[in-house]
């Protein structure tokens, strides 16, 4: 029989399309056959992936103390603010009873040993007052801070061994470079640590009788500190003052470690300007 030669052609065409569909000829003493396919396009996939997760982990493992260094480092990053100090003073670059530049006082001096103990907050030396058996008052006056319109905080150490009840010590400020003074409480302060523990007694001519004070035996260094508003255009200074009766002393009063400083204040944070839409 004759096959028309549209026919013959469309055979062919399919012999061709059925030889590259069928797979190749195995050899007999191959079991598991590999496809080409496999071996010639899956590989180098599976090598780059590989290469990727084996880079992933050897910069992790490089990258992690660094992390975690700079990390430490940069806890609570960016600070809210800085401080801003006004007056620090230790009474340390001194020799007793010298009391450092720009303080001053006619009866506490420099002290590095001696009652009440220990002598000093920070080593070597605080600033000390005895405590007589007579009627006494006694003052240590800061040097004139100048800042005004805001609200500074005070610290100081503050280790006392006062008759209790009958002698005792206060903090005062000034507004108007040492003119008048006036307790730091009536002067709107507020303690926040170490604040007044007792009043002193009216019977026996101290000059604090009435007020409230540190009075009594703090056992040691305490910390004392507190807020300040200050007016604004003034300056401050600030007096420690201990009064005594008339009768039965004891150890003193020591003062160590003075900082004022503007507290740490949250800074507005500005917000990214929008960006403007372009003109047409
Ligand atoms: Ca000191
Ligand atoms: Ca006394």
């Amino acid at each position: 029989m004759t096959v028309p030669p549209n026919q013959a052609l469309r055979a062919n065409r399919c012999t061709f399309h059925a030889r590259l569909r069928s797979p190749p000829a195995q050899s007999p003493m191959t079991s598991t056959p590999t496809p080409k396919y496999a071996r010639s396009h899956l590989w180098p996939i599976l090598s780059l992936l590989l290469f990727a997760i084996a880079s992933v982990i050897a910069l992790a493992t490089i990258a992690s103390p660094v992390v975690n260094r700079e990390g430490s480092n940069l806890t609570g990053w960016p600070p809210p603010c800085d401080p801003v100090v006004l007056l620090t003073e230790y009474f340390d670059n001194v020799m007793p009873p010298a009391l450092p530049p720009g303080w001053s006082s006619t009866t506490w001096v420099t002290s590095n040993s001696g009652v009440p103990t220990p002598p000093a907050d920070t080593l070597l030396n605080s600033a000390f007052v005895d405590d007589p058996p007579t009627i006494s008052d006694k003052q240590l006056i800061s040097p004139n801070i100048s800042f005004g319109g805001a609200t500074v905080r005070v610290f100081f150490s503050n280790n006392f061994n006062l008759q209790e009840g009958f002698d005792g010590g206060v903090l005062e400020v000034s507004f108007d470079n040492g003119l008048t003074f006036q307790d730091i409480l009536t002067a709107g302060g507020t303690f926040i640590y170490g604040g007044y523990n007792g009043s002193i007694s009216t019977c026996c001519g101290n000059p604090l009788a009435g007020r409230e004070a540190w009075t009594g035996n703090s056992g040691g260094f305490i910390q004392s500190t507190a807020n300040l508003p200050v007016p604004f255009g003034s300056t401050v200074m600030l007096r420690w003052r201990m009064g005594s009766d008339n009768s039965v002393s004891d150890a003193g009063w020591r003062v160590d470690s003075v900082a004022v400083a503007v507290p740490c204040r949250t800074q507005p944070r500005l917000r990214p300007r929008p960006t403007p839409a372009p003109r047409p």
